[in-house]
This record gives structure tokens, C-alpha cells and sequence, in this order.
């Protein structure tokens, strides 16, 4: 049997976070979480580039650039899309999630799904680091053990043959 799994270890890893501005009273707060978790896992800081893009909708394409870069590992990509403010919350939020599994899959980057999407501000904000954890502490080990595992995985075929 040959089994994989990713380790938890941040040492010589080059990350990406994408953070949204919108609602950044929690973005704010994801951000601390991730960077938090990058460096407890022993990434070094002057490996983790931050880049702020307006809100959530925004996220995919700038996590496109930084995964199709040649200098990243993996790219971590926070937002909070809160029902609340918005009657087009469900465009954002599921444009962002199809956005950002598509740039995984085509770049073949590993992208963490540290985007909130909630009814209330409150449930935003217990996911950000008061009752619920903090989803950008999350996303940062996932990156970190994605970027890993695919390091360890068996090398593509290149198409066509
Ligand atoms: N962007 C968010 O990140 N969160 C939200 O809750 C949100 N709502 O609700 O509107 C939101 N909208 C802005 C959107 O991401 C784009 O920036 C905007 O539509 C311009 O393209």
C-alpha cells in the first residue's frame, strides 16, 4: 500500500494570502488568524505576501496571479460575504468559491477557502476568532499541508500522452 499525507510543516514555504476589504472589521481579524497559523507551523514572515483586493468577488483573480506566479506554494484566500449587507451576497459568495476552485485546479497551486459566508455579522465574527475558532487559522494549516501533500504526489502526465 503507498499512502500520502500531508505534514504540518510551514519551514521553507512561500504563501500567498488574499484578503478582502470588504468587511474588514473580520478580514481583519482572518488575517491575524492565518498569519498566526503560518508562522506557529514555522513559516518564515518574509515568505508570506499579503495582497488586498476589494471584496470577495475580486478574490479569484488575484489568487490567479499569485498561483500562476512560479512563487508560491499555496495562496490563502479570506473575505467574509455577511447576507446581511446585500441582496447580490449569494453572486459574491458563489462566484468566489467556483472562482477560487477553479484557479486551484488550473494552476495546480493549492488554494485555502478561508471565506466566511454567514447571515450575521455575529456569526462572522465568532468564526473570526471569538466563539467558533478563527477560519483564517484554518485555512492557514490547510494551505500548509496541501502545499505538502502536492509536493509528495506523483507528477502529472504531461497531456497528450
Ligand atoms: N464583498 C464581500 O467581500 N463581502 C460582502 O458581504 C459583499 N456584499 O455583501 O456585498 C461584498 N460585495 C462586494 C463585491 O465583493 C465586489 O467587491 C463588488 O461587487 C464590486 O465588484
Amino acid at each position: 500500500m503507498t499512502s500520502y499525507e500531508g505534514r504540518l510543516r510551514g519551514d521553507g514555504l512561500r504563501i500567498a494570502v488574499v484578503c478582502g476589504r470588504f468587511n474588514d472589521l473580520i478580514t481583519e481579524r482572518l488575517l491575524a488568524g492565518a498569519i498566526d497559523g503560518l508562522t506557529r507551523h514555522g513559516v518564515d514572515e518574509a515568505s508570506i505576501t499579503v495582497v488586498w483586493a476589494p471584496g470577495a468577488f475580486e478574490i479569484p483573480l488575484v489568487a490567479r496571479r499569485l498561483a500562476n506566479s512560479g512563487e508560491v506554494d499555496a495562496v490563502i484566500a479570506l473575505g467574509a460575504v455577511i447576507r446581511g449587507s446585500t441582496d447580490h451576497y449569494e453572486h459574491v459568495a458563489a462566484q468566489c468559491a467556483a472562482g477560487l476552485q477553479r484557479v486551484q485546479l488550473d494552476s495546480d497551486i493549492p488554494v485555502a477557502f478561508g471565506v466566511l459566508t454567514t447571515d450575521t455579522v455575529e456569526q462572522a465574527l465568532d468564526r473570526a476568532g471569538a466563539k467558533a475558532g478563527n477560519k483564517g487559522y484554518e485555512a492557514a494549516e490547510v494551505a500548509i499541508e496541501m502545499a505538502d501533500l502536492v509536493r509528495q504526489l506523483p507528477k502529472e502526465e504531461p497531456a497528450g500522452n
